[in-house]
């Protein structure tokens, strides 16, 4: 009986809570993990209804998912916003239409008052700054020449990452000779570590703001006949499980972690909301990393 179904007779306890969903795209294995754990939590069986889409990175089809998930009168919606800033006018719909906001993974710039209830997601800046930290403590006194691999332009773990790692490596001799996007995707890392390699002569370390851009990069120096992790050692964010494979193979040299897992957290705070409860405004995903050590004695357990 179709009419009985799709969560939206009146009355009852027992009814499932809508919940829209607009992710990023498809850009990387920590989006693949991310998805997956949200898809995995935002389930029937935990009494949600998720409609889920895919923006391909782009901002335009995030703004007219979210539009049509307020159009459908969704009890709640959530995305991982591409870039920061953008967002106040979908914001305001969202919110004229009373329908709260959570915001998981990516932070947005608004002017919009209470324009979300919860901002699930790692410390970017932190995640900058322990790459950062590493590389002072092993290539301080070097002279090394640093090329850095930015993320997605304008996203928040790109703007982060970037200022996270400059401030620690500040007051040392690191020098960043380049730096440009390759889009947090793998493709993206290759090519323009290609560019690096035929710009730049003495390149000692990489800097990639994720794992896939360092895979990219991977392929581009043993095309150029060099050794990744040796002759150009490599620093990424991630640790997604092929990055950990490569850093326990010698490929990388250090990975900070960034967990994809928020489905649980995104749940938790969806169910508060809808009950009236109050949310924690920020909830901090806490990060570790690894060096080549410790991924070998990692990747066993590894879920992602
Ligand atoms: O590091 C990268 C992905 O927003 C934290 O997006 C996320 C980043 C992640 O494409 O791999």
């Amino acid at each position: 009986p179709p009419a009985a179904e799709g969560g939206e007779a009146a009355g009852g306890g027992d009814e499932l809570i809508s919940v829209g969903f607009s992710q990023v795209g498809a850009e990387s294995g920590w989006r693949a993990a991310n998805t997956k754990s949200i898809q995995d939590t935002i389930t029937e069986e935990n009494g949600f209804e998720l409609s889920f889409s895919d923006a391909q990175q782009k901002q335009e089809n995030q703004i007219s998912a979210l539009r049509n998930y307020i159009a459908q009168g969704v009890d709640v919606l959530a995305f991982s916003p591409v870039v920061e800033t953008g967002w106040d006018a979908v914001l305001e719909e969202a919110k004229a239409a009373n329908i709260p906001v959570v915001l998981t993974d990516r932070a947005v710039e608004t002017e919009v008052e209470d324009a979300y209830v919860s901002f699930i997601g790692s410390d970017f800046v932190k995640e900058g700054e322990m790459a950062g930290e590493w590389a002072a403590e092993e290539y301080d006194g070097e002279g090394y020449k640093v090329v850095e691999l930015q993320g997605t332009t304008g996203s928040a773990p790109a703007i982060d990452r970037k200022e996270g790692f400059a401030s620690a490596i500040e007051g040392t001799d690191l020098e960043i000779i380049d730096s440009q996007t390759g889009d947090f995707t793998r493709d993206g890392g290759k090519k323009v570590m290609e560019g690096f390699l035929t710009a730049h002569d003495d390149i000692d370390v990489v800097f990639a703001h994720n794992d896939d851009m360092g895979l990219g990069a991977i392929e581009a120096i043993e095309a150029a006949g060099k050794t990744p992790g040796e002759d150009i050692k490599i620093i990424t964010i991630d640790a997604v499980k092929d990055g950990m494979q490569a850093l326990a193979d010698g490929k990388i040299n250090y990975i900070v972690e960034c967990n994809p897992l928020l489905g649980p957290d995104l749940a938790e705070v969806i169910k508060a909301t809808v009950a009236g409860e109050p949310v924690e405004e920020r909830i901090v995903v806490k990060d570790e990393a690894f060096d080549q050590e410790a991924a070998v004695a990692a990747l066993p357990d590894r879920q992602y």
